[in-house]
């Protein structure tokens, strides 16, 4: 069975002429399993709709803002009531003051919070504000984790640059990465020997509580708590970012669900609702160290922007309304069981890594803990299993480096018709 794709090609072709690689983000790009991306012409609820009229199972939620699924409609209607009062004023609203004041209600870590546009601005902002504090230069990061394009941060990254094999990119000026070094995820070890050799030079660790961008892999038992005792001995902050797990692993994100509490966050994806927003928050004598309060320089013409504070303000009531976590938890397991035992009987090597709502199924020997584990991925195996999916009507994130997302839209027919789609696929692939 293979889905119609002729006009998502010609429009491709078309994309591709004014568009570098005919895509706004290179995640998006297909490079991971080849072939080119559906264009998609609407969402709703927990389906995707292209424009060759093939309806889609949506796995990505557009790399997770959709926690509610597309165009949930109290989102939407905010969203209109907002426009009818303009789209952006480069003065405060009061909008903004009610998304800042759920966020620091909802994360333990933050007390005050900054408004930005991506989850790039977020995390180039919060490196900058925590050399800034501390006085300090050396970043702490782990390969593997993705924080964004920020120069400092590229650096052994996940996501789309890891998909396409450019880790570190060209373009990065060695000075602008000479003061981060790159460690192992899960190696309490390692952070512990470059802490005691370096501690003092150390302004922060940043890290993905889970990480999403190399998969979906979890903090190792202790590895979250290491990391906050060796930033307090050392007079370091730990930065969580949370930009995929903030209100996708709980209400009050990866920090809330593990007990361990950094001195900064960072958000992005479902604090916008599938508008752009990003955020940094933490300790109020931190974020004072930020201008216009403190001397170091922040700033952004549309941050904060009134649509998309309504849009990021109606997501975050509904989920503080509703609390859906343990129902998305309980979807996700079942999904997850189901591929499984359409893995083992298809007798494909797997792994499957699931926290909350978010999953990824690996096609490893080994359980992925680290980079160096992820990186043997079959990401061959993967591209069928993607283009298989697809075919079958589901809609995957197109890299073995991504996790999926379950949604509130998503029903127990979604999770039982993707279960069938699988055991097809897999077996297929497990005959070819
Ligand atoms: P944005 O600048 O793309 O809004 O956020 C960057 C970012 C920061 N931190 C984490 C943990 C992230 O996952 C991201 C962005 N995630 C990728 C996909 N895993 C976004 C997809 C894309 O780049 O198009």
């Amino acid at each position: 069975m293979s889905i119609t794709r002729d006009n998502s090609k010609t429009h491709f072709e078309q994309a591709s002429k004014s568009i570098p690689g005919g895509v706004n983000s290179p995640a998006r790009a297909f490079g991971g399993v080849g072939g080119e991306p559906l264009i998609i012409e609407r969402g709703k609820g927990q389906y995707l709709y292209d424009i060759d009229g093939n309806r889609l199972i949506d796995f990505v939620a557009s790399w997770g803002p959709h926690i509610l699924g597309h165009r949930e409609p109290s989102v939407m209607t905010a969203i209109e009531e907002a426009l009818k009062r303009g789209t952006s004023f480069g003065a405060p609203t009061t909008l903004e003051t009610e998304l800042a004041e759920v966020v620091v209600d909802a994360v333990p870590s933050i007390e005050k919070v900054r408004m930005v546009n991506s989850g790039t601005e977020a995390t180039m902002s919060a490196i900058r504000l925590a050399r800034g504090h501390t006085g300090r230069d050396v970043v702490i990061k782990f390969a593997g984790c993705y924080h964004g394009h920020v120069d400092s941060l590229l650096v052994q990254a996940g996501s789309g640059a890891l998909t396409h094999g450019v880790p570190s990119s060209p373009g990065v000026p060695a000075g602008c990465t000479a003061d981060t070094v790159a460690l192992e995820f899960n190696d309490v070890e390692q952070l512990t020997a470059t802490f005691n050799d370096r501690g003092s030079e150390i302004s922060a660790v940043i890290l993905e509580p889970v990480v999403g961008n190399m998969g979906c892999v979890p903090p190792e038992p202790g590895f979250l708590e290491a990391a906050r005792d060796l930033c307090s001995q050392h007079g370091a902050l730990l930065i969580f970012d949370e930009v995929m797990t903030g209100f996708r692993l709980a209400y009050g994100g990866a920090q809330e669900r593990f007990g361990v509490t950094p001195d900064m966050t960072t958000l992005g994806k479902i604090i916008g609702g599938g508008m752009p927003v990003g955020a940094y928050g933490g300790r109020a004598d931190i974020m004072d160290s930020i201008s216009p309060v403190g001397p170091v320089y922040q700033a952004g013409t549309l941050s904060g922007n009134p649509i998309a504070m309504a849009c990021g303000l109606a997501t975050l009531k509904l989920l503080r309304e509703t609390n859906p976590y343990p129902d998305l938890e309980a979807k996700a397991t079942r999904l997850c069981e189901g591929l499984g035992k359409a893995a083992n009987a298809a007798g494909l090597v797997h792994q499957i890594s699931q926290v909350g709502s978010m999953f990824t199924l690996f096609f490893n020997s080994e359980r992925v803990t680290s980079m160096a584990v992820s990186n043997n991925n079959d990401t061959d195996r993967f591209a069928k299993y993607f283009w298989g999916m697809i075919n079958q009507g589901v809609y995957l994130p197109c890299s073995q480096f991504e996790a999926n997302f379950v949604s509130v839209a998503h029903t127990d027919e979604d999770i039982d018709a993707t279960i069938a789609a699988a055991e097809t696929v897999l077996a297929e692939i497990a005959s070819a």
